[in-house]
């Protein structure tokens, strides 16, 4: 017997809204802006820095053994690229940037923050973007290491943001007083990249 299920299946619609201007998307595309740095996790470490008027001083710093010492979240979220398509449920496990600002005793002050990355790439979000459990250090995808065309070891993950905000092989953030344009931002994107209000480029 055939079982008809197989037959004539549609193609998903949306479950729920989807931001403005986007498409369903069920593969996991790849963008990246250069070539999938090697790293080291013998090596890696993730520092987080304050930058003022006197030069920067390193507030938190942590191993990849360290990192996986932390407490650690699970987040089920929708992905949106600024490249209109949007995924639905992809399952992540990290580290929350609060659980790392605690671990570190830093208190998240108003202002910026600039994810800095192997291979050079560079994003700014705002600091309330990342903290109140909205940004992840992310490790682990679908129950799997991150593979490196996505970002792994680690890539930082603000998935109510376009995915351009999300930094692969991220390294560090440095708090910053002035929101300054990191790698596509300096190229035209929008500063902030809100994909409901479809902030793509600047000017919208
Ligand atoms: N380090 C780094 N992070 C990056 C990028 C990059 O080129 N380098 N591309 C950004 C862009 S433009 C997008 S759309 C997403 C794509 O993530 P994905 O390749 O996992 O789909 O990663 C973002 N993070
Ligand atoms: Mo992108």
């Amino acid at each position: 017997m055939i079982n008809n299920k197989f037959f004539g299946r549609k193609r998903a619609e949306p479950t729920r809204a989807i931001p403005p201007g986007q498409y369903l998307e069920d593969g996991f595309p790849v963008l990246s802006a250069g070539p999938t740095p090697r790293v080291d996790i013998a090596t890696w470490e993730f520092t987080i820095e304050s930058s003022n008027s006197d030069g920067s001083e390193v507030l938190g710093k942590w191993s990849w053994d360290e990192l996986n010492a932390l407490p650690q979240t699970d987040l089920k979220t929708d992905l949106h690229c600024v490249t209109k398509w949007s995924k639905l449920d992809t399952d992540w496990r990290g580290v929350s940037i609060d659980t790392l600002f605690n671990d570190a005793g830093i208190e998240p002050v108003d202002g910026f923050v600039m994810a800095r990355c192997d291979g050079g790439y560079t994003a700014n979000v705002p600091m309330e973007d990342i903290t109140d459990g909205k940004g992840l250090l992310v490790h682990t995808y679908n129950g799997e290491p991150l593979a490196p065309e996505h970002g792994g070891p680690v890539r930082l993950l603000v998935p109510h943001l376009y995915l351009w905000k999300s930094a692969k092989w991220v390294r560090g953030l440095k708090f910053m007083d002035q929101d300054t344009p990191g790698f596509w931002e300096q190229y035209g994107y929008h500063m902030y990249g809100d994909p409901w209000k479809e902030q793509r480029y600047s000017g919208d």
